[in-house]
């Protein structure tokens, strides 16, 4: 039977570059973002593998009812990869606007939480695999205080999530590459690292023996 993964901020960049390499691997995708018309693109080029759902990572409950409606399409979940993120853009605290921090850290830290406690119950079912963007920012200090921070929570997380979930099996994953290529950026970034480099991240750390658990890919642009 095909192994379902989960992911988070599927209408675009990394996620969508993931669902596509998993997809291309036999994996079954459940497509998660709040733009209902690019998963619904997204899920008509992959076909009968790929079920879009429309959630934001902020709300628990519509990540609840989506990992319901993906184990009630596929039958189980074997990983959900918690992708979703948001930047800042003004870089500092005396610059900065609450209401943007709240934003971002609803999105980037409590959407990993909401994500992994939605996907919990399912993964212990199968022994499976929880995987987390991080940033390079959240590994070292960079011009974007909040942001970086926000990254720094989810390796700390990720490290005491390897803990918890070792108790029945289970692995946990934090991807962390420096600047990629997505419309996260404003402008195109040709020369650094492309969506399908990270989302090859993925799937080296999900295709590891169960008896290998990769806790950090930590990949970066050459230049
Ligand atoms: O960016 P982008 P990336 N609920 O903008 C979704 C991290 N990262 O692929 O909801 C649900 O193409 C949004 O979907 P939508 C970064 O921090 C990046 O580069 O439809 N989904 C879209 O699918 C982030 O954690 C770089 O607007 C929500 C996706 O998130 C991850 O990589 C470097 C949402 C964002 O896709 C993916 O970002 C790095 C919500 N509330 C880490 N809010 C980099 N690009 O250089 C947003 O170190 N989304």
């Amino acid at each position: 039977m095909a192994r379902t993964l989960l992911i988070t901020g599927a209408s675009s960049g990394i996620g969508a570059a993931t669902a596509r390499a998993a997809a291309a691997e036999g994996w079954n995708v459940a497509l998660l973002a709040r733009s209902q018309d690019k998963l619904a693109a997204l899920a008509e080029e992959l076909g009968e593998a790929a079920l879009p759902l429309t959630a934001d990572v902020a709300d628990f409950g519509t990540l609840e009812t989506a990992v319901a409606r993906t184990v009630d399409r596929f039958g189980g979940l074997h990983a959900a990869f918690a992708n979703a993120g948001l930047g800042v853009d003004r870089p500092g605290t005396e610059g900065g606007d609450p209401e943007e921090w709240r934003r971002v850290v609803d999105t980037n830290v409590m959407g990993v939480l909401h994500t992994a406690k939605a996907a919990l119950p399912e993964l212990r079912k199968t022994r499976g695999h929880l995987l987390l963007t991080g940033s390079a920012a959240g590994r070292r200090h960079v011009k974007g205080s909040v942001y970086s921070a926000t990254k720094w929570f989810v390796h700390g997380y990720g490290g005491n999530m390897s803990e918890e979930m070792r108790e029945w099996g289970g692995r946990c994953t934090v991807i962390s590459p420096g600047m990629v290529d997505t419309p996260f950026f404003d402008e195109a970034k040709p020369d650094k690292l492309q969506p399908e480099d990270v989302a090859g991240a993925v799937m080296f750390a999900l295709n590891q023996d169960q008896r290998a658990e990769v806790r950090e890919v930590f990949i970066m642009p050459t230049y």
